[in-house]
């Protein structure tokens, strides 16, 4: 019965990619909102600089997207990125409208190459999706744990939310 419904729900789901990003930490090499949209190997760059604390990242960037409903049934985001950089850790936070904090859903040493990973939070979907605009919001960050070099980035290829309504 439950894989039945997994079938249904699977067949309802709205992908949606994203509507801007902000870079939060590092510097731009290489941008703009299209290379994040398609899996192309076409990646928004962005080189690492050392965080003003150990808890920051070295690069950090938002992205935001607007979801098909304000009430989804489920909601889950596929990331695909890398770092040029080692040792380092990938970090996927989503922002909890509701509780209006961040969460990590994701943390894992950062891939060298470019890995898909699906992502789900533990809060009720419609907590993802802000009241009145359906925007949705996560960041993606990299934290150097012992990087030896400088110029290290890390390189997103697509950020692609999957919405069902
Ligand atoms: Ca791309």
């Amino acid at each position: 019965m439950v894989g039945i419904l997994c079938v249904c729900l699977s067949f309802q789901i709205q992908f949606v990619t994203p509507d801007r990003y902000q870079v939060t930490h590092g510097v731009e090499i290489q941008g703009g909102i299209q290379r994040v949209r398609f899996s192309d190997d076409d990646r928004l760059i962005v080189e690492a600089r050392r965080p003003f604390t150990v808890a920051e990242p070295s690069v950090e960037v938002i992205f935001e997207a607007t979801s098909p409903t304000e009430t989804p049934q489920d909601l889950g985001v596929e990331v695909e990125a890398m770092c040029t950089g080692s040792p380092a850790i990938q970090r996927i936070e989503y922002y909890n409208f509701t509780t209006q904090t961040w969460e990590v859903v994701d943390e894992r040493n950062a891939p060298d190459f470019d890995q898909v990973i699906s992502t789900h939070g533990r809060a009720p979907a419609p907590d993802y999706v802000e009241d009145g605009t359906r925007k949705m919001r996560i960041k993606v960050g990299y934290h150097d744990r012992g990087v030896t070099f400088l110029s290290w980035s890390g390189q997103y290829d697509r950020i692609l939310w999957g919405v069902v309504p």
